[in-house]
């Protein structure tokens, strides 16, 4: 049942097609192509936060989940040239990047023994010595050293290079990952799936057809991933709709996808400097049309080194429900490219505070989204500001 003020927003809402599609959304129905491209053209910022919020509310309560994870990012060099990046050695010199061995990548996984970490996070640029045996290697030392340690790693991007490179298909690439290792692989190198707009920004990687077939192998295979899309730049509205809408036919076949990761386009250090970059109220609009048309999709995450606390605070208000980690995070992308946290760590207990700032309840999840620790009755080291905390209703997990 939509609530009373969300009556009062379709009410007052002037356009017949918006109330249509509110009304949809409502009864749980599936807006088309059309009526997302109308949302993004037409819908007061208002009425899109009303709806999103709607389905999030639905879905998930007051609950923000987030998880504990380390990032590390084995080597900042790239064969590719990707115009957004700020990785790219059009830009960065090679002298100026790191390429971490086998040793010094473990070495950093085993700085994390002592931390109640769930996730680590593998993720970098693509280079020829990073194939197939340097991945299961790290695959199953890490697995050795911590079984109980998520390996979250690597796109299609890195795949279908690793792949085509040991001369194997998806299929079996995919299938030694999993037996080295492998537990999910994360959302990057979506970028934006028109090809017109791929070739101008992200020319010579993957194609949108095969970033869309490794996650569906993958899927297949019973294990789960996540979704990105990189707006901002110089796609519109319908490229947009476009990349949700593959994405959500493919949920449709394998519903292996978890979480939906809008990634804002930071101009710092890029070829694509030149561009100015999107506003709040933009990006706040593009939280909200995911929200509303991936309606297969379970989770909308707001990566919170990137955009801010603030920014990823205000999302919560626009179909967002997940920040990502807690991180220790030596994360270089997105510094390099501008991001709002030059050192991009939170612990626990901030994590927990900044979502009760907004009077939600902080959730830990683990990488599969199973809820680990429900903090709504948890008092943080911070207590000052908590003292007119007076707890809301806790919303039971399924
Ligand atoms: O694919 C690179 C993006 C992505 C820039 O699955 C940029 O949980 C903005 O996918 N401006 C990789 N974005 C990161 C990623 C991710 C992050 C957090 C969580 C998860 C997850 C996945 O970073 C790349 C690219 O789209 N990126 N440069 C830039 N200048
Ligand atoms: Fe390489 Fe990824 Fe950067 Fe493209 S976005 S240049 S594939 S690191």
């Amino acid at each position: 049942m939509p609530d009373s003020s969300l009556e009062l927003v379709i009410e007052a809402e002037s356009s017949p097609a918006l109330r249509k599609i509110a009304r949809k959304v409502i009864e749980n129905q599936r807006i088309s192509p059309d009526e997302g491209l109308i949302l993004f053209e037409e819908a007061p910022t208002g009425f899109l936060g009303s709806l999103a919020n709607h389905i999030r509310y639905s879905r998930h309560g007051d609950q923000v989940f987030f998880n504990k994870n380390f990032h590390i990012e084995p080597t900042n060099i790239c064969l590719y040239t990707c115009a957004f990046c700020s990785y790219s050695r059009l830009i960065k010199q090679r002298s100026e990047g790191w390429e971490y061995s086998h040793d010094e990548i473990m070495d950093m996984v085993k700085s994390y023994d002592d931390k109640d970490v769930t996730e680590v996070h593998i993720v970098g640029g693509v280079l020829p010595q990073y194939d197939l045996a340097f991945y299961t290697k790290l695959f199953k030392a890490i697995k050795a050293h911590r079984p109980t340690l998520h390996i979250k790693a690597l796109t299609p991007v890195e795949y279908h290079y690793i792949f085509k490179k040991a001369k194997i298909s998806y299929e079996e690439g995919m299938q030694i990952m999993l037996e080295s290792g492998l537990d999910s692989m994360p959302g990057g190198g979506a970028e934006i799936f028109d090809q017109e707009i791929r070739d101008q920004i992200a020319g010579g990687k993957c194609s949108a057809e095969e970033w869309l077939r490794i996650h569906e192998i993958w899927h297949g295979m019973g294990r789960r991933s996540n979704a990105t899309i990189l707006y901002g730049h110089i796609e519109n509205f319908g490229h947009r709709i476009d990349h949700l809408d593959r994405l959500r036919t493919l949920q449709d076949k394998t519903g292996g996808f978890q979480a939906f990761i809008p990634l804002k386009f930071r101009n710092k250090d890029n070829q694509m400097s030149h561009l100015p970059e999107s506003d709040i109220i933009s990006d706040l609009r593009n939280y909200a049309v995911s929200r509303i048309y991936l309606d297969n999709f379970d989770h909308i995450k707001a990566y919170w080194p990137m955009i801010g606390r603030n920014h990823a605070l205000t999302s919560l208000g626009f179909g967002v429900d997940d920040l990502d980690g807690t991180i220790d995070d030596t994360t270089k992308i997105y510094s390099m490219a501008g991001a709002e946290e030059q050192s991009p760590s939170m612990t626990t207990d901030e994590m927990i505070d900044l979502i009760r700032s907004v009077h939600m309840i902080p959730v830990e999840r683990d990488s599969l989204y199973g809820i680990l620790r429900d903090f709504s009755d948890y008092t943080t080291s911070n207590t000052v500001s908590w003292r007119g905390y007076t707890g809301l209703p806790v919303i039971q997990s399924t």
